[in-house]
């Protein structure tokens, strides 16, 4: 290697990206009348297993394989035979040993060729940049074999002025990238080890005279309702020519202008104008947002309200393309957050490609704009070495925010600058905060790494309980050690950067973050994590597809299933999760106050002119009236809706015997618009519980073999053997459930996690010992135990049957805990295998709280009503599968046996000596324990049995996973509980 070489920076050097031209804005696709090419494509590509790989940047590599560009060289191939190297996954921990700046030698590097000719006219004048929007992790630059640049920010562009090198006719464009680096140290986000040129590559015409740089000042007083424009350009014209033309504004650029009467940019109304920057060689239309966002008085404003974040965390993932994401993907994002009521997004933990912010421009997406840092690795070392308190790394560290800052301030939909996630406290925070105020004072900064918040603008916390969430809602938190500190930061507002881990089942307990966001003007809102599962796209050895995660492609060192967190499935079906945020994140709150159902208008800026409001009387699902109340709420104001007044007379007529529940609506005058569930808030009161069932006044007979009650057959022991034909395989009590992620990791202020404490307790072995059968007048009573194997606590069974006709059966199943219990229960009810072929085809209709699954703390989405699914659609296939699919408050349900339909209508059903509006309802096609063992879902096969949980509660979900478990208003203890059953067949 000659020796200038040799001076050049290499991937394993701490110094920001040289041979590159300044960070500037990006323009939006098509915005500059500069001359672009675009470079993705195919290109060709060599992967090496040594950074310094030999290969000359002069050689075309024309025998090497074409690859596509934009993305990732593991991907690229076939899912189950990708030719380089495979997806890696690890959270915290790096999948190499730290030693920072070094890095294995082992590593692997893609050479990547293309040639691209260059219209004459760009080198009549000007220059001629390449730019990079993104390159995992570190590359290096050449043109016709003149090296250029090197470069670094993974999620950060670069551009590079190859002008000089340029020939006519072809040129060689060699690009080599790094899997491993220095940077790796300060690139440790929770998401896959994915490399190579991920983002776009384009060659841009820099004219003479052209627009280097843009700032743009578009504020708004709320006070005028005057906007206020003002341009700033770099290049050799700074006084370029700018003008609104829709508003018929024309200024210089370096002069504000004041705009009366401009309509506001927000995440509810996104209104934008063009704005032209004109030097005479160049003109850029950028979409100007005018909005002012400011902290005022410990609260979080955009043009003078107080404005709530309801947002999620979002990472760039593609199942096929990790991070390569493609525009229409993004868009797919943007409209299912806006569908599912999110207001606001942390760009989790990187900036995300520039066109996702021009989409949140125009969608209305407040954005928390995140620089791509952390440096998690370093925690498990107390922090030992961390860049972020190593004054070599400052520059690198100023060299990112800067970028990050210059690339997108020009984006309305950035009201947050965040200088990284877990990259632990240091002095570069105060350097990376001085960078961003010196370039843009216009929006708050965030960290959460360090609590001191000292170098911030809102105090952050990630996974807090929501009673710690209250204190500090109220300003009562725990004291800084330093007063001043603790002073400045009680000033400040407070935001759940991070809250609602959606790992698999859950998040539980939204409402309960949520209502303490509205509650509490200094909490500024919250970002569940996170948006979508970063299932890759695989297949078995015989070819049948699946969502891998870690753990699943041999990593020597993984963390499973924690890349599958999502609020979406890896192909971007909702979860139940999200469909449960839309219902808790609506604008239009309803929710019951007593008797009552209260309707709290959530919007910061627009009435409810756009709303009606249509209830429903909902009677055993059906709807029996239905009308509409007539309020148009301004922002923040609320209206209290009583059934006793709206329904007049409707309720009449109802059935006395009846469970009656009123539905609220918050439905969008505009029939087209899409939202979740179709509403843009709903709610729902219980008008009337059910009345107890009329007596079963049939007798029990003997038979031959045992007894029958109305269509139920029991054995001589007592034990049931068929219902209306159907030959049961089991049938008993249960106690248990196929573990959630969040039942199986221990909360961070939990001793023990569910899953352990519950498999201790042998319920996840439970068999039943069938120890009397006897008549007790007309009932036929059977007493049993449940137990698991090496424990002494059990349930205490009894089974009273009753015959009401030949097809009719009643059944009382009465659960007494004994023996020691640990302190929660998975559920409490009666399980039943029936033997049925094709299980999963079999048609569920049940009135109750439907369609999608709901649990004790995820139940605002389920509404009243009566609804169907085949078995099959009643399973929500989870990336790792688990207890999922539980519909509650069922008060009937049929379900349609190759024998006939058996219908399961509900009596009184007590828990723990409390009345509740009917049982909680699951079917599967396979067994809990099959659930249980199965790490895909395509694990899981119908083993010729109907599983059927009847179950008087089931434990809420929670979101120990990461942070707290089931808080108690949802969780399930041990109890007597009472289910009164009366079966048909
Ligand atoms: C938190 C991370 O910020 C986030 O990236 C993700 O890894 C999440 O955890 C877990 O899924 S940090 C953690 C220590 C709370």
């Amino acid at each position: 290697m000659p020796a200038a070489e040799n001076a050049r920076p290499t991937h394993e050097s701490v110094v920001p990206p040289t041979g590159v031209r300044p960070a500037r804005f990006r323009p939006a696709d098509g915005a500059t009348d500069a001359a672009t090419l675009d470079l993705d494509g195919t290109w060709r590509f060599r992967l090496f297993d040594e950074a310094v790989t030999g290969a000359d940047p002069a050689d075309a590599g024309e025998s090497w394989d074409a690859i596509e560009v934009p993305g990732h060289w593991q991907l690229t191939g076939a899912p189950d035979a990708w030719p380089y190297g495979k997806p890696a996954y690890t959270n915290v921990l790096f999948p190499i040993p730290v030693d920072p700046p070094r890095v294995p030698r082992a590593n692997p590097t893609g050479e990547y060729r293309r040639t691209f000719t260059v219209p004459a006219s760009w080198r009549d004048g000007g220059r001629v940049v390449i730019r990079f929007d993104g390159v995992d992790s570190w590359f290096e630059v050449a043109v016709n074999g003149r090296v250029l640049a090197q470069s670094h920010g993974s999620r950060l562009p670069t551009e590079v002025d190859v002008t000089d090198a340029l020939v006519d006719g072809d040129n060689l464009l060699a690009v080599r990238v790094t899997q491993w680096s220095a940077l790796t140290y300060v690139e440790d986000q929770d998401q896959w080890w994915l490399s190579g040129i991920f983002r776009g590559v384009t060659a841009q015409h820099r004219p003479a005279g052209g627009i280097e740089h843009v700032t743009l000042h578009a504020d708004y007083d709320h006070v005028t309702g005057d906007g206020t424009l003002r341009v700033e350009v770099e290049g050799e014209r700074t006084d370029a020519v700018v003008r609104i033309p829709e508003l018929g504004v024309e200024t210089t650029a370096g002069r504000a202008v004041r705009v009366p009467g401009v309509e506001p940019w927000s995440a509810e109304s996104p209104r934008l104008y063009d704005v032209v920057v004109d030097t005479g060689s160049e003109a850029v239309t950028l979409r100007a947002g005018f909005r002012t966002v400011a902290v005022v008085d410990g609260v979080f404003t955009v043009n003078g309200t107080a404005v709530k974040l309801y947002g999620v965390n979002r990472h760039e993932f593609e199942p096929t393309r990790g991070r390569a994401v493609t525009p229409e993907t993004m868009l797919a994002d943007v409209l299912l957050m806006k569908r599912h009521h999110v207001n606001a997004v942390r760009t989790s933990h990187y900036p995300p490609h520039p066109h996702f912010l021009d989409l949140c421009d125009e969608h209305g997406l407040y954005v928390m704009d995140e620089n791509d840092l952390e440096t998690h690795g370093f925690e498990p070392l107390g922090w030992r070495g961390n860049p972020t308190d190593d004054p070599t790394w400052e520059p690198v560290l100023v060299d990112r925010v800067t970028r990050m800052v210059r690339r997108d301030a020009h984006h309305p939909s950035v009201v947050i600058w965040s200088l990284g996630n877990e990259a632990g406290p240091g002095r570069n925070l105060a350097a990376m905060s001085a960078a961003i105020r010196a370039l843009d004072g216009t929006r708050p900064l965030h960290y959460e790494g360090d609590w001191a918040s000292e170098h911030v603008d809102m105090y952050s916390r990630m996974y807090p309980t929501s009673e710690e969430v209250a204190l500090i809602g109220r300003g009562h938190e725990g004291a800084w050690p330093d007063g001043a500190v603790d002073a400045r930061r009680r000033t400040l507002p407070f935001v759940l950067c991070e809250y609602a881990h959606a790992m698999g089942n859950g998040p539980g307990g939204l409402t309960d973050y949520i209502d303490l966001v509205d509650a509490h003007p200094r909490l500024m809102g919250g970002f569940v994590w996170e948006w979508i599962d970063h299932g890759i796209a695989t297949r078995t050895p015989d070819g049948t597809p699946f969502f891998g995660y870690g753990g699943d492609f041999g990593e020597e060192l993984h963390d499973g299933v924690f890349i599958a967190d999502g609020l979406l499935l890896p192909d971007r079906t909702p979860s139940p999760g999200l469909v449960e945020l839309a219902a808790v994140y609506a604008p239009v709150r309803i929710r019951p106050v007593g008797d009552d159902l209260e309707v709290l208008n959530r919007y910061a800026f627009t009435t409810t002119a756009h709303v009606r409001l249509v209830w429903t009387l909902v009677a055993d699902g059906l709807t029996v009236a239905s009308g509409e109340v007539d309020h148009v709420l301004a922002p923040g104001a609320s209206v209290v809706v009583s059934p006793a007044t709206v329904l007049g007379d409707a309720l009449d007529p109802v059935d006395p015997r009846a469970t009656v529940w009123f539905v609220l609506r918050a439905l969008p005058r505009d029939a087209s618009a899409a939202f979740s569930g179709g509403s843009l808030g709903a709610g729902q009161v219980l008008v009337r519980g059910a009345a107890a069932l009329a007596p079963a006044t049939g007798t029990p007979v003997r038979t031959a073999v045992g007894h029958r009650v109305g269509p139920v057959e029991l054995d001589a022991s007592g034990r049931l053997v068929a219902i209306g034909g159907t030959p049961v395989r089991l049938a008993r009590a249960d106690a248990w459930r196929a573990p959630t992620d969040n039942d199986r990791i221990r909360s961070w202020y939990d001793a023990i996690g569910d899953d352990e404490a519950w498999t201790r307790a042998g319920l996840s072995r439970l068999h039943e010992r069938v120890d009397t059968v006897r008549r007790e007048g007309d009932a036929l009573v059977v007493t049993a135990r449940t137990a698991g194997a090496a424990s002494d606590c059990g349930l205490d069974v009894r089974y009273e049957w009753r015959a009401v006709d030949d097809r009719t059966a009643d059944l009382v199943v009465r659960l007494t805990p004994s023996g020691r219990w640990p302190g929660s229960v998975a559920r409490l009810g009666w399980l039943l295998a029936l033997e049925q072929d094709d299980a999963g085809d079999v048609v569920v209709d049940w009135a109750g709280l439907g369609p999608h699954e709901s649990y004790a703390d995820s139940t605002r989405a389920a509404l009243a009503g009566r609804w169907q699914h085949s078995v099959d659609a009643l399973q929500t296939r989870y990336t790792r599968p688990q207890e999922n699919g539980a519909r509650r408050g069922v008060t009937t349900a049929t379900v349609g046996l190759a024998a006939g339909p058996l219908t399961v209508a509900a009596g009184a059903v007590r828990v723990g000596g409390r009345d509740v509006p009917g049982f909680e309802l699951t079917a599967r096609p396979w067994s809990d324990a099959a659930l249980a063992a199965a790490d895909h879902p395509h694990e899981l096969t119908p083993d010729g049995l109907l599983w059927l949980h009847l179950d008087a509660a089931g434990h809420g979900l929670g979101s120990a996973a990461c942070g707290p478990g089931v808080l108690p208003n949802a969780a399930l203890h041990p109890t007597t509980a009472t289910l009164h059953l009366r079966l048909t067949a």
